[in-house]
This record gives structure tokens, C-alpha cells and sequence, in this order.
């Protein structure tokens, strides 16, 4: 007897910017409601069915075939969901422009990683360190956008691939605004970069996450503790999912300060 193929499974940390990816892409497409997304919740053991579908590695998200197939790393699932469901295209089709784009996207690991070691740093002394370097990875975007696309917004004709790409780490970086006070400075250096992100934060199939949300739930990163790991003094992490982040207060903005309570935090 044949087993009836099973729907394409995304196994996800729901606020994970890597997740969110496929989650834009799926919209762009009109296809969300054809991929089952099974939320994970990092700050617990993951149970022993998890790990067996996930070997090699714990990071998530990781994709299940209709025919139990595992495939993991963002770029990749995102490839696959991308030739499964080939219309409308959000990659491009043209060999040389499919290329600029790849370049575009080596640069996310690079950006992404600076950015969560800026947040993730202890040290009041090293602020300006990860401060201008993560200027200098905007200032690479910007001229490669300056080279490719001189006077759109997006990289090509609308939101695509590469803003698909970045958009959710643009988003995760508002917790660099809040605890940072991180901003472009208002230069020409960096305004054709400024002009992308703007773009990408405003798309409609990009708005699976809130800056309230990101703030609140990524707090934990700012005083050192990440992917849900629990901090002295806590009994729960910031990313829990009850109580839900609505009802929580803001928390303070002093990241070089003590580490806020669970009270603090209204967990
Ligand atoms: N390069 C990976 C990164 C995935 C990643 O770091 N996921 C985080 C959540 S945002 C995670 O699963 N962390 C927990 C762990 O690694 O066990 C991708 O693009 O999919």
C-alpha cells in the first residue's frame, strides 16, 4: 500500500527572520495556504521526532517533502518552494539578472551575522566597533544597488529575490534602532541603500512581523542571550509564547544596564 503524499511542511521558530523569508516569497506567490508552517517553540527541548527529521543541525527553519524529504538552510527552501511553485516567478528568469541577484544575496550572511553580534554585544567599549562596521556592510549595498539599479528602489523591476532576502533581517534590525540607537546617518553614502530598505519594509507580503514584536521578543538578545537560552536571575525567556508579546511592556531601552526580571519583562 502507498502512503497518500503529505502537505510541504515548514518546520519554523515563528519570529525567525530566516522563516520569514519563505513566508514572503509564499505571498508574493499567492501560495501561502499550500506550504503547512508547524511552529517550534526554541525555548523548550526540541522533542526527539524533530531532531530525527533535522539531523546534522538544530537551526530551523527545515522543509518536509509531500514525500518526507528533508531539506534545510533558508537560500535553499526558498529555491525549492520557488521552482515547486514557479508562478508568478520571484526569481529572475533572465541568466545574468538570476546572477546579480545571487551576488546580491552572498552578502546576507555577512549582514545579517554583524548585525546580531552588534545586538548581542556586552561590551559599552566596542559599540562604535560594530557601529561602523555594520555602516560598512550598508555602504557595500548601497554601491552594489548603485551599480545595478542607479535610480529605482527595488534591485529590479519590484520586490524580488534579493528583497525577499534581506527584508527580514532589515526588520530584525529594528532591535538595533531601539537598544543601539543604530540609524543610517542622513548622507549620501548611504542614501540609495536607505531608499531599498525603505521599500522592502513597506511591501504588503512583508509584514509577517511588527517592530513591537521584534523589540519585545528579542530583548533577551540585547543583554547576550540568544535562540531562547535563559539569563541569570530568569525563569522564562523573552521568547516564550505566553504571555503573548501584545500584553508585555516595552522593555527599557538600557541594554548596558542590569538584566531586566521576568517581572520586569511582564513573562
Ligand atoms: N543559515 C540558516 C540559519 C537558521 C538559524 O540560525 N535559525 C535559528 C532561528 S532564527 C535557529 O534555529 N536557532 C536555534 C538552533 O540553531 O538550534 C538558514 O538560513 O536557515
Amino acid at each position: 500500500m502507498t502512503t497518500a503524499p503529505g502537505p510541504i511542511t515548514v518546520f519554523h521558530i515563528p519570529v525567525c527572520p530566516f522563516s520569514q523569508r519563505l513566508e514572503i516569497l509564499l505571498a508574493l506567490k499567492g501560495r501561502r495556504s499550500d506550504v503547512h508552517f508547524h511552529v517550534v517553540d526554541i525555548t523548550q527541548s526540541r522533542p526527539e521526532w524533530l531532531k530525527a527529521k533535522s539531523t546534522g543541525s538544530t537551526a530551523l527553519p527545515i522543509l518536509e517533502t509531500t514525500d518526507g524529504q528533508i531539506l534545510r538552510e533558508s537560500l535553499i527552501i526558498l529555491q525549492y518552494l520557488e521552482d515547486v511553485f514557479p508562478e508568478p516567478a520571484v526569481a529572475q528568469r533572465d541568466p545574468y539578472r538570476r546572477a546579480v541577484e545571487g551576488l546580491m544575496t552572498r552578502m546576507e550572511a555577512d549582514f545579517g551575522q554583524q548585525g546580531y553580534l552588534y545586538v548581542m554585544n556586552q561590551d559599552p567599549g566596542r559599540r562604535e566597533v560594530f557601529r561602523d562596521s555594520l555602516l560598512q556592510l550598508h555602504a557595500q549595498l548601497n554601491d552594489f544597488l548603485l551599480e545595478h539599479s542607479p535610480s529605482g528602489t527595488t534591485l529590479f523591476e519590484s520586490f524580488g529575490w534579493a528583497e525577499t532576502v534581506f527584508t527580514p533581517l532589515f526588520m530584525r534590525f529594528w532591535f538595533l534602532e531601539y537598544f543601539e540607537d543604530f540609524a543610517l546617518p542622513q548622507e549620501p553614502r548611504y542614501a540609495r541603500v536607505r531608499a531599498w530598505r525603505e521599500a522592502c519594509l513597506a511591501h504588503p507580503a512583508a509584514q509577517q512581523v511588527s517592530r513591537e514584536q521584534i523589540v519585545k521578543l528579542y530583548v533577551d538578545y540585547a543583554h547576550g542571550a540568544g535562540n531562547g537560552a535563559l539569563l541569570p536571575g530568569r525563569q522564562r525567556s523573552s521568547f516564550v509564547f505566553e504571555p503573548d508579546w501584545r500584553t508585555r511592556p516595552w522593555p527599557s531601552k538600557l541594554k548596558y544596564g542590569p538584566i531586566p526580571s521576568d517581572a520586569d519583562l511582564g513573562l
